[in-house]
């Protein structure tokens, strides 16, 4: 295959910026972790390279994409790398580089949705960091998804948007990425985003013409789309959605 991606089988987590990229364009790619270790798979082929001490660009975290020689880590990197490979970014470095910078802002965002329901230690269990978890939260619905949903809306709503995409003109991984990021508040925190009511329009109505392309509907109806869970990125606590 020509992408071999890494990344935890069991989770969509960050991992799945990267899936949706890689289905929307009906790449052909292996996720690798989730194959069996008869087949060269599994957690343990990620370890391997996770550890491999003479490998030039070893990353320090998955996900992680091997294409060819190279092997490229972060998410947003990653999807840098096969924007144009996939055509889904734009040609110009300007615009690749005005998709990068909402990327980098999404991945900014992915890390205070993880800190809701870890805000003292990764090494922890929620269940050990629960007060903290429930401030934590309370100030995130409070202003920081305002912030930062407010400032993609916002984007969205503003100029002339043919087909209704983020970027003007054309599709590109970050409205996947902005699909990914709808489905995910609304999986974790479902009423606090109803309460929203419609603060948030041009997004909805974003996430739902994802979900609607032909690849991404046929991707989310398979056993490849992993469900959300309470082990990933956006986990459903009910006592956090106050
Ligand atoms: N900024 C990186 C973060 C990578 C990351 O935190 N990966 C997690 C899984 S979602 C992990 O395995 N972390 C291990 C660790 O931080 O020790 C990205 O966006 O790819």
């Amino acid at each position: 295959v020509r992408y071999q991606l890494y990344y935890w089988p069991t989770i969509q987590g960050r991992g799945e910026f990267v899936r949706l990229a890689l289905e929307d364009a009906g790449a052909d790619y292996a996720d690798v972790a989730r194959l069996p270790a008869s087949a060269g798979g599994g957690v343990g082929a990620m370890m391997k390279i996770l550890a491999a001490k003479d490998l030039r660009t070893r990353p320090f975290a998955c996900p992680f994409l091997l294409a060819g020689r190279q092997c490229i880590a972060q998410a947003a990197n990653i999807l840098q790398f096969l924007g144009p490979r996939l055509a889904l970014a734009p040609a110009s470095e300007a615009g690749r580089l005005w998709v990068h910078q909402l990327q980098l802002t999404i991945a900014d965002l992915v890390v205070e949705v993880h800190d809701t329901h870890h805000p003292v230690g990764s090494g922890l269990y929620f269940e050990d960091q629960k007060p903290e978890a429930r401030r934590r939260t309370r100030s995130f619905l409070a202003e920081r998804v305002p912030k930062f949903l407010g400032y993609f809306e916002s984007l969205l709503a503003t100029g002339a948007k043919p087909g209704g995409w983020t970027v003007a003109g054309r599709f590109s991984y970050i409205d996947l990425s902005l699909f990914q990021v709808i489905a995910g508040l609304r999986y974790a925190f479902p009423q606090a985003m109803r309460r929203s009511g419609r603060r948030y329009r041009h997004l909805a109505a974003l996430h739902d013409r994802v979900a609607d392309r032909p690849r991404i509907a046929g991707y989310l109806a398979s056993p490849r789309r992993i469900a959300f869970n309470e082990d990933g990125i956006f986990r459903h606590y009910a006592e956090l959605d106050a």
